[in-house]
């Protein structure tokens, strides 16, 4: 196997070429590699800015960083982990995981680690990609995409922020020398990240304020250990594990049903978080500050024991006044009230449809998948691959996602469909597919009828899954078995093809 070393004295100038390039080294990338590498290819690379695998598991090591998804869905379908110790894992597990399954799969050393994309241009005359990144050219036939939505930081763009003379730093950039104990802090943001992040540091710190925009729905966390018995159960019992990951995944399914389908259905889950405020928070001021005013399903849903009774601690304020400007040592809100802090956790997730993959990619008639999104807002055929950028995958891309599941089963979907795709090249003898701009179209103008009725376009919120022209780029409306379903095959009907030169004559099945 092809050792690559990030080692920049031995940086070769000319360009390297490679069949398969893959960006980023997250389960995506990782999964991706597994996959070429079992079906017999070994003419690829994966490209990782950062040094070790893992992606955003690798990125959010905040304290509290756990998965909000069950453990038992949280793995390869190739690779399931009875050692998981709890029901729902930490980050370092995840982590852990991932870099485990990197080493017994032997991809590892096919990864070129501190190597970041800087531009990818498709040169049409080639049917290459021409991706320039900081550790030189790449000349790759087909491109996979791996660096996922949730990459890039949002930092708010507060009045004074930058005047701030404590220590601030985003959640997914968490600063393991600042010293927490005994100071004021602030924690800007009330997501998935802060509901982890302010039960873990609300102990140590003197003085939490929590900044909150918008009140979360919070439903109830049924996180425990695993007892020994059960996890030697699932390592010794043939098909046990697969079992209960199969009634998970079918169950949790259900929950499109009240998003998607039937929105009117998540009154109950409502009604029970409702009750869950109103067992945690005893204030009633308190509670009326928490209560959201938005359907429940229309932002993430989160789950949390203890981020109510957080909330409910003498030391903890949950400010909802907006926040007017940050000074060297205090935020101050709309209300004109000055609050000393010592330190400021931003939670304010990440830029997803504006995501910093889509300035990347240059494709066929000389624009950006970011300039092309500004026009018509950002759209993919099956979540996959997108018209203008040939030999292109873009895993967990426009309308793959899926926020009650497992976000690896939509990727193992996608690889599905990739590796089906470099089959279909190989035997059709294609230099390059593309899919087709009226399929893609008529896909889209069907998932946009799909999508408007869901509880995402009609619960009164604004959430991060719509782009900035109200669309919802992020979420697949449907079942995930039914992406499944039309990954399963790469369909070149919807493709536009070139063949390689010398290629032979393809013969149909
Ligand atoms: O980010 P978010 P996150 N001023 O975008 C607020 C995944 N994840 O990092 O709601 C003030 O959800 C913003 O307010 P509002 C998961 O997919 C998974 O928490 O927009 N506030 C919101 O409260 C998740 O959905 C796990 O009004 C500002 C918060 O910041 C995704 O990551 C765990 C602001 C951002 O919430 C992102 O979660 C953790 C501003 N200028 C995360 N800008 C799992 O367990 C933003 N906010 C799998």
């Amino acid at each position: 196997m092809n050792q690559q070393v990030a080692d920049p004295a031995a940086r070769d100038t000319s360009p390297r070429h490679t069949h398969v390039l893959i960006i980023g080294s997250g389960f995506s990338g990782v999964g991706t590699a597994i996959r070429l590498s079992h079906e017999g290819y070994t003419d690829f690379l994966v490209l990782e800015r950062g040094n070790d695998v893992g992606g955003t598991w690798r990125d959010n090591s905040y304290p509290g960083a756990a998965c909000d998804v069950p453990s038992q869905l949280y793995s390869y379908s190739f690779a399931l982990n009875p050692n998981w110790s709890r029901s729902f894992s930490k980050q370092p597990e995840i982590h852990r995981y991932i870099r485990e399954v990197s080493e017994r799969y032997g991809v590892r050393d096919k990864h070129i680690f501190g190597c970041e994309v800087t531009g990818a241009r498709w040169n049409d005359a080639a049917g290459q990609w021409e991706v320039q990144t900081s550790q030189g050219l790449f000349i790759a036939d087909v491109v996979v995409a791996g660096a996922g939505p949730l990459s890039d930081p949002n930092l708010p763009d507060i009045k004074g922020i930058h005047t701030y003379e404590g220590e601030i730093f985003h959640s997914a950039r968490w600063d393991h020398t600042a010293d927490l104990q005994g100071k004021r802090v602030a924690v800007i943001g009330t997501g998935a990240s802060a509901m982890q992040i302010v039960p873990s540091i609300a102990p140590e710190v003197a003085h939490l304020d929590v900044y909150q925009r918008t009140a979360p729905w919070i439903l109830p966390h049924f996180g425990r250990r695993y007892l020994l018995p059960e996890r030697l159960a699932y390592k010794y019992i043939p098909g046990l594990q697969r079992l209960i990951r199969t009634g998970i995944y079918s169950m949790r399914e259900g929950f499109v049903f009240t998003q998607a389908k039937y929105p009117v259905a998540a009154r109950f889950f409502e009604l029970v978080a409702r009750v869950k405020m109103w067992l945690e928070i005893r204030d009633p001021e308190l509670r009326r500050k928490a209560t959201p005013n938005h359907r429940l399903g229309c932002k993430r849903m989160l789950i949390s024991s203890d981020y109510y009774p957080t909330l409910a601690r003498a030391d903890v304020d949950l400010v909802t006044d907006g926040i007017k400007e940050i000074r060297e040592h205090s935020i101050v809100t709309s209300d004109d009230t000055e609050r000393e802090v010592d330190a400021i956790v931003l939670a304010t997730g990440f830029n997803v449809s504006d995501s910093a993959t889509y300035d990347l990619f240059t494709g066929r008639d000389g624009r950006t998948i970011a300039e092309i999104a500004d026009i018509e807002s950002v759209q993919a055929y099956k979540g996959t691959v997108l018209n203008n950028f040939p030999n292109l995958f873009v895993m967990l891309g426009p309308n793959s996602g899926t926020n009650y599941t497992s976000l690896i089963y939509v990727i193992e979907s996608q690889i599905n469909y990739i590796i089906d795709a470099l089959a279909t090249m190989k035997k059709q003898g294609l230099q390059s597919f593309e899919v087709r701009r009226d399929v893609q179209v008529e896909y889209n103008r069907q998932l946009r009828q799909q999508m408007a009725s869901t509880v995402w376009l009609t619960g009164g919120c604004h959430s991060w899954f719509l782009d900035e022209k109200g669309t919802n780029t992020m979420l697949w409306p449907d079942f995930s078995f039914r992406l499944r379903r039309i990954l399963r095959k790469f369909d070149l009907d919807a493709f536009d093809t070139t063949a390689r030169a010398n290629a032979p004559v393809a013969v149909a099945d």
